[in-house]
């Protein structure tokens, strides 16, 4: 393994297998903006099913999934309601402010998970010089809080409140597969609370492009035309579609081991020093560890570990974020582990 990269930074960083290729080179196309790509109204329609929604719409982005939903469902100067690490607050930039003239109310989850007692907390009351809470958006599994999953309970809770408030509920399932693998919960039953919900077929999935949203008919019917207007109207995409409809076929149940690469490289992290991480805590794929006693911080500790060729991200000042996916084998989650022990044993 000596000079080998093992990136664990996202992932997003697969690459398409050789299979993967072939299935999209002799994919069937047409232009999809007129609505005769047939292999994307075929990936539309089985993402439509899997969610049990009434129809999808491919899009290019996890983003633009989320800010389309976002879109449609607010008017300017509305407001929704989002943990303060959900993805369409800090990694977005700024998109539902620039896009949508919307404002985000954020509240304190608890690792990214909100609860039905927090959501009614942050509905303004119906007054004239107060913003109109109009949307919560939930995210499963819960990136920045380290791949959590919301409970389906609390997901029921917090649909019925924002129902009693004629509110809507977003679902960023970016990662909806690695919740429903990992709980052996169905997609379409995380989805059945949520008015619309944004799904991503180039994370863990290993598609290299395109993400889907699903909703009502005339939800997605409005979706089509911010999409158009957001510029990710595309023709010939059955290409990238191809890739989604083979990962959906053959990439999911892999997400499995996905979750026990991430509970090894957690339990290497646990034990090395100046490493602060309750190994218990990792549910899928992301691995958030407090680096705070090395005395390095989130960069050096990025760079050392860099120079063993391992790749992991920085999530905050005294954070790093590791990401296990398709690319990476069970030999080199075992020789990051040893590499991690190696490099947090230089630390003070
Ligand atoms: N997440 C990326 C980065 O943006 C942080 C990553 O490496 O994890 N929702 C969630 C929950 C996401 O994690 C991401 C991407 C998105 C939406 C956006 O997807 P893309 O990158 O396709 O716009």
């Amino acid at each position: 393994m000596a000079g080998m990269i093992i990136d664990l930074r996202s992932d997003t960083v697969t690459r398409p297998s050789e299979e993967m290729r072939r299935v999209m080179a002799s994919a069937e196309v047409g232009d999809d903006v007129y609505g005769e790509d047939p292999t994307v109204n075929r990936l539309q329609e089985r993402i439509a099913e899997i969610l049990g929604k009434e129809d999808a719409l491919f899009v290019p982005s996890g983003t633009m999934g989320n800010q389309v939903c976002i879109k449609v469902h607010t008017q300017p100067g509305d407001e929704l309601i989002a943990d303060r690490n959900a993805h369409v607050f800090q990694y977005e930039t700024g998109g539902a402010a620039f896009l949508s003239s919307v404002q985000i109310h954020t509240v304190q989850g608890e690792k990214g998970i909100l609860s039905a007692e927090l959501v009614r907390s942050a509905i303004r009351p119906d007054i004239y010089y107060m913003p109109r809470t109009r949307l919560v958006c939930l995210e499963n599994t819960h990136n920045r809080a380290g791949g959590t999953i919301y409970p389906l309970q609390v997901i029921a809770e917090i649909a019925a409140v924002a129902r009693e408030h004629g509110m809507r509920i977003h679902l960023d399932g970016a990662r909806i597969w690695n919740a429903s693998v990992a709980t052996g919960i169905a997609p379409a039953t995380f989805a059945r609370p949520c008015d619309s919900v944004s799904v991503c077929l180039s994370k863990g999935l290993g598609a290299p492009v395109g993400s889907v949203v699903a909703g009502t008919r005339g939800f997605i019917e409005a979706a089509r035309h911010f999409r158009k207007l957001f510029g990710g109207g595309m023709r010939q995409a059955g290409i990238l579609a191809a890739a989604g409809l083979y990962a959906l076929e053959h990439n999911i149940d892999r997400l499995s081991e996905d979750h026990e690469k991430a509970r090894m490289l957690a339990e290497a992290l646990a034990s090395a020093k100046g490493c602060t991480l309750d190994p218990g805590s990792v549910q899928t794929n992301i691995i958030i560890a407090d680096i705070g006693a090395t005395g390095w911080g989130a960069r050096k500790t990025v760079e050392m570990l860099k120079a063993s060729g391992i790749l992991v991200g920085e999530a905050g000042k005294e954070r790093i974020r590791l990401v296990t996916h398709l690319d990476v084998s069970f030999d080199q989650v075992r020789h990051a582990s040893r590499m991690i022990s190696e490099v947090f044993a230089c630390s003070t």
